[in-house]
């Protein structure tokens, strides 16, 4: 009997402790699954200290990876200017929640946000996981598994960016938010495919199903914003979509 565990990849929760718990009834989690969160645990919706100590629960429940979003990149950012008292804590733009995290998460909660990957790769399933997306300005060899704490930006350059990638120049560089021109293009409609299917969070698509593009899927399906919590099954060599609908909308899109 060949024993198949299932692969599961969640989008971006933000918060919302509800629907996370209803995702996670409908999946029925057991010992033998595999749980990626694709990154964005925290910030902007209702509750982000429960859904950090929930997937410490998972952890203990089956093989739980986080992988690193841009939001968790800040919180870490927030938590060293804290640690080494350098007081640049309070220059950092959109970190209200930040002092609440820090008063209500105990180590082990801080240890999975600091275990969590920039990227990881499935070999066998020719599958890439990472937050936001794939420029050139990253260097380093895809696909490969890279932890936050073992690998910094500095040892590999723009290795950061893959947390924040959406828009590309022409020659494929990483363009800021708000500053794509018409000559710009989105990483997905334009990623070859070269380091196996990539699925990534970061941008809200407000539909129930997650975003297909040629080589990748878009699973961040808008919850905090009164979209859907998106999730992705992989389980002998099929995929397919789990989603569960907002109760409200709790953040207001920009
Ligand atoms: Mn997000």
């Amino acid at each position: 009997m060949i024993t198949q565990n299932r692969i599961i990849i969640i989008g971006d929760i933000h918060g919302c402790i509800l629907e996370f718990n209803e995702l996670l009834d409908q999946l029925g989690i057991t010992d033998t699954d595999h749980v990626f969160c694709i990154g964005d645990l925290i910030d902007r919706g209702p509750d982000s200290v429960s859904v950090v100590k929930r997937c410490v629960e998972l952890s203990k429940q089956c093989q739980f990876r986080l992988i690193l979003g841009n939001h968790e990149e800040k919180f870490l950012r927030y938590l060293n200017h804290i640690e080494k008292k350098t007081g640049l804590e309070n220059q950092m733009k959109g970190t209200e929640e930040f002092p609440l995290l820090l008063e209500n998460l105990v180590s082990a909660d801080i240890e999975l946000i600091k275990n969590a990957y920039y990227s990881f790769s499935l070999k066998q399933e020719n599958i890439t996981l990472l937050h936001g997306g794939i420029s050139t300005n990253v260097k380093f060899p895809f696909p490969e598994t890279y932890r936050y704490e073992l690998h910094s930006p500095k040892m590999f350059k723009g290795l950061d960016l893959v947390t924040k990638v959406r828009y590309l120049n022409p020659e494929g560089k990483f363009v800021s938010l708000n500053e794509e021109t018409e000559k710009d293009s989105y990483w997905a409609d334009v990623y070859d495919g070269s380091f196996g299917h990539i699925y990534f969070g970061h941008q809200p698509f407000m539909q129930e199903t997650p975003e297909e593009f040629g080589h990748a899927t878009g699973l961040d399906t808008g919850c905090v914003f009164g979209g859907w919590l998106s999730a992705v099954v992989l389980e002998n060599g099929e995929s397919k979509f789990i989603s569960v609908k907002a109760k409200q909308q709790y953040s207001e899109k920009r």
